[in-house]
């Protein structure tokens, strides 16, 4: 019962979370696709819609997508936006939350949303999942899980929030929790929560820990890494990270998390006060930072199903994704510089596509700002995967690379005394 309530907290929560982050601009607009790269990689048809928040940061979209991956079941996808809920949807779905998934039963038919049978709230999703498809359980029930529910619980009110209580307190919870945690894992024989088969707990725990271990390095950043001195978490985060089904399509990345930071900190913190500008500060200067460890991380492009999930999702994208790159009075992240004209994404985008396609290519001038551009505007997982985000956000930040003076005129003379 306490759990319940604490889950629904949770979601009221992230409700707001999410309902801003719909106001960023998407990369992706795709009404109903595919999973570009399911971990399961199915050519079946799909047996199921889901429907998910447009930007892929909704936990409990994240915890039916991870589960949807893991047991291999063929769907596809309508992406809702939380900031303008469609009034179909709002039609079909009492809750009007996300996520709700909808079967693809005798009823259904393809334009009429609502035809197949609904399920919302991500629990009874799971478990509806479970029902259909019982020979990879997820045990929802688990879900309820006390030691998990307050981790959840006792996050949400540290990272950001301090209206009741002091953060000192609340960062006291957070811990206790979190070694409350440690312990359950432990005790489970591990690595996961209900012991050595994924649970549906271990997807309850992962998006919201994934994405506050990022964004308290620089909110928080006196507040221990989640796993320092709690080696089942370690253990824990290593098995996830061993889990296709969350890595490849599911999973954020460091830049994502950081660079959402600061338009988290103006929704949640009052935005004018010195210390939350200052917090703003940090987080883009830590974004930028991570974007050049991306430039330097060469091995994203040996990943050749994510060099292709890159090309799949750029493609489709592309005329979004330039308008984006060349938007003059951008809603978010306005300290990226934008292109001056959407031709010269378009630039960026032809050449990024040959690179990620095993082709060399270089830009000119005003295309190497739109590469740079799209490259800190890549969302993972709300435009693609992870490792997909990598292989790109690296081809566009070598392409954006303005060359040495000098370099030409070198090129130039070694030419000149070849032919001497
Ligand atoms: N208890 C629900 C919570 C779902 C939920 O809170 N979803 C949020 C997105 S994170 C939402 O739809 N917010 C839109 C709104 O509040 O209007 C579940 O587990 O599915």
């Amino acid at each position: 019962m306490i759990a319940r309530a604490a889950v629904l907290l949770l979601g009221q929560w992230l409700g707001q979370a999410c309902a801003f982050q719909a106001s960023v601009q998407p990369l992706s607009h795709g009404a109903r696709r595919s999973s570009p790269l399911a971990a399961t990689a199915t050519t079946e048809e799909p047996v199921l819609t889901l429907y998910r928040d447009t930007n892929g940061w909704c936990p409990f979209c994240e915890r039916v997508w991870i589960g949807l991956e893991k047991k291999g079941i063929p769907y596809d996808e309508k992406l809702i936006n939380l900031q303008d809920k469609p009034q179909w949807y709002l039609d079909i779905v009492p809750t009007t939350l996300v996520p709700a998934i909808e079967w693809h039963d005798e009823n259904w038919d393809a334009d009429t949303p609502g035809s197949g049978a609904l399920v919302w709230e991500s629990k009874d999703i799971l478990e509806a999942m479970d029902a259909k498809f019982a020979e990879t359980p997820l045990r929802s029930a688990d879900e309820e899980v006390a030691e998990v529910v307050e981790v959840l619980n006792a996050s949400v009110g540290f990272v950001y929030g301090a209206r009741n209580g002091t953060a000192d307190d609340k960062g006291a919870r957070f811990a206790a929790a979190l070694d409350a945690l440690d312990g359950v894992l432990a005790s489970s024989g591990g690595p996961f929560v209900r012991g050595g088969e994924l649970s549906a707990a271990d997807l309850a725990l992962a998006p919201t820990l994934e994405r506050f271990g990022e964004q308290l390095k620089v909110l928080k950043p006196e507040f221990p890494a989640l796993d320092a001195g709690r080696p089942a978490i370690t253990r824990w985060s290593e098995a996830m990270d061993l889990e296709p089904a969350y890595t490849r399509r599911v999973k954020g990345d460091a830049y994502s998390w950081t660079a959402v930071t600061s338009s988290f900190l103006r929704i949640f913190a009052n935005a004018s006060d010195a210390e939350t500008q200052a917090k703003i500060a940090k987080a883009d200067k830590a974004a930028a930072a991570l974007l050049a460890e991306s430039r330097a991380d060469a091995t994203a492009l040996d990943d050749k199903a994510a060099c292709a999930e890159a090309v799949a999702a750029l493609s489709k994208n592309r005329k979004n994704v330039a308008r984006d790159a060349a938007d003059s009075s951008p809603k978010t992240q306005p300290h990226v510089k934008r292109a001056k004209t959407a031709q010269a994404a378009e630039e960026a985008i032809d050449a990024a596509l040959v690179v990620l396609d095993g082709g060399k290519a270089r830009v000119s001038g005003e295309a190497k700002v739109a590469a740079a551009a799209i490259a800190a505007r890549l969302c993972a997982p709300r435009d693609m995967g992870a490792p997909a985000a990598a292989a790109l956000r690296h081809t566009l930040l070598v392409l954006a690379e303005k060359k040495p003076r000098g370099s030409r005129l070198l090129k130039a003379l070694q030419i000149f005394f070849f032919w001497l």
